[in-house]
């Protein structure tokens, strides 16, 4: 991983971040930190991370002659196979870096679509995807096409060879970017149709979202670690991102791991990273996981919750989130009082963890099981032996606790089940009053 800070790049301040020009301040380590974790999320091997200063960019190969000379034997000796470039990278310097080191060469952008195209679940977000991809690819080709025109200089030459090769690259791209807003504009329609998908899992859904690097999948991976049982491997062929794990009432949900918010991400990406949040509407639960060492912890914070907003979580959902301060294994004694004050004045719903170290997890349990279960009644219910489905509603619906077949071919079943769904399956099925 390369990370390229370039002072004076115009670049450096772009991004939709909420903070607009977060990148000119954050620190280059934090920010090469945050491109390691990207090129974790799709299971490289990092190897070696390079920070390169860079007073101005070079337009053959961004950093430089010197630079490139530098890192040639570096790669060789480590056998380096792909470097992420944490930075733009025009065509050109991309295919010039891939020849100098003879390995495969990555910016930030791209990687990103990499990550986003390993996670899109949904049709709308596989297509979400797609699209951003031509776009990007459009984009430079446009960027090359212009850099092509600048070295012909005012010659008055039109419509040379490359230009017309890469017009038509770009129509077909048009193209095809057309026909995929179509047919997104059909899933988007259907979209209904489609949540139904969710209802395979048959455990509430806690979903964990939060900035890259905040430590998603270190807590997912703790979690779940304890219990590797036979409903691990369904999921596990399912989904990696999705696994079951107990709560201490002995309540089963599913663990989902999101990618992550970025900071700075790329225009064209935004459209493509909410797709990848779409589970998140399908959740019961999401647990809000901050690195509350972070420099940037509260403006991150405010992003994912404007976000979460804008994916249309409803208000009265939003008493589902808890917000999982994160890392305290790395704060000081004293602001660690600081801090623990603060969560305090949040008021319930927030729990201080380390992930690593596994402190707090019991409360963060424990709160789950509360939030998940605060107000779910107890049912004793009769199901039909013909009623195949009126059994499917309530497997999905409800969590049994307790079934046994009776004489005539009826089932007894003792459910925990939400307020409103009770209301339901009263009207569904024949109830035994509690003795
Ligand atoms: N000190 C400390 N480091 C942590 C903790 N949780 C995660 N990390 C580290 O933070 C980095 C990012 O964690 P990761 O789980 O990949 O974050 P994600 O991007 O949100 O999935 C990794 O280097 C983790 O080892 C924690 O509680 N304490
Ligand atoms: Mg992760």
């Amino acid at each position: 991983v390369l990370h390229v800070e370039a002072k004076a790049s115009p670049r450096s301040a772009q991004g939709a971040g909420a903070n607009g020009s977060v990148d000119a301040r954050r620190s280059a380590d934090a920010q090469t930190e945050e491109a390691v974790g990207l090129a974790l999320a799709i299971n490289l091997n990092v190897v070696e991370t390079l920070v390169v200063n860079l007073a101005k960019p070079h337009p053959a190969t961004l950093i430089g002659p010197g630079k490139v000379e530098e890192f040639k034997g570096l790669m060789a000796a480590l056998e380096i196979e792909l470097v992420v470039v944490n930075g733009h990278l025009s065509p050109v310097q991309q295919r010039n870096l891939e020849t100098a080191w003879t390995v495969k060469v990555l910016d930030r952008a791209g990687l990103i679509l990499e990550i986003f195209g390993e996670r899109a679940r949904t049709k709308e977000g596989r297509l979400q995807v797609e699209l951003a991809h031509l776009t990007y690819q459009k984009s430079r080709l446009v960027r090359s096409w212009t850099h092509l025109e600048r070295q012909r200089g005012g010659l008055g030459f039109v419509g040379g060879p490359g230009e017309t090769q890469i017009e038509a690259d770009r129509r077909m791209i048009q193209a095809r970017i057309g026909r995929i807003e179509k047919r997104l504009e059909t899933v988007k329609r259907t979209r209904k149709l489609h949540r139904t998908s969710r209802s395979k899992v048959p455990y509430p859904i806690v979903a964990l979202v939060g900035y890259t690097n905040a430590g998603k999948s270190t807590l997912f991976n703790t979690l779940t670690d304890a219990e590797v049982d036979a409903r691990d491997q369904l999921f596990a062929t399912l989904d990696p991102t999705m696994r079951h794990m107990k709560l201490p009432s002995g309540r089963s949900v599913v663990l989902s791991d999101t990618v992550g918010f970025i900071s700075n991400l790329p225009t064209d990406l935004i459209a493509a990273f909410r797709a990848t949040l779409e589970e998140v509407l399908e959740a019961d639960m999401i647990i809000h996981v901050r690195d509350i060492t972070h420099e940037d912890s509260d403006a991150q914070a405010g992003d994912v919750e404007q976000v979460l907003a804008n994916l249309g979580i409803e208000e009265s959902r939003r008493q589902s989130v808890v917000e999982v301060w994160n890392k305290i294994d790395l704060l000081p004694e004293q602001t660690r009082d600081i801090v623990e004050q603060r969560s305090k004045r949040e008021g319930g719903a927030v729990v201080m963890v380390s992930a690593q170290s596994g402190e707090g997890l019991d409360m963060l349990r424990d709160m789950l099981d509360k939030v998940l279960g605060a107000d779910n009644v107890n049912l004793d219910v009769i199901v039909d032996a013909i009623d195949g489905a009126g059994l499917h509603w309530l497997y999905e619906n409800a969590e049994v606790l307790s079934r046994s077949n009776l004489e005539d071919g009826s089932v007894e079943m003792n459910v925990r089940i939400s307020p409103a769904k009770a209301g339901v399956a009263r009207d569904m099925f024949a109830t035994v009053a509690p003795a």
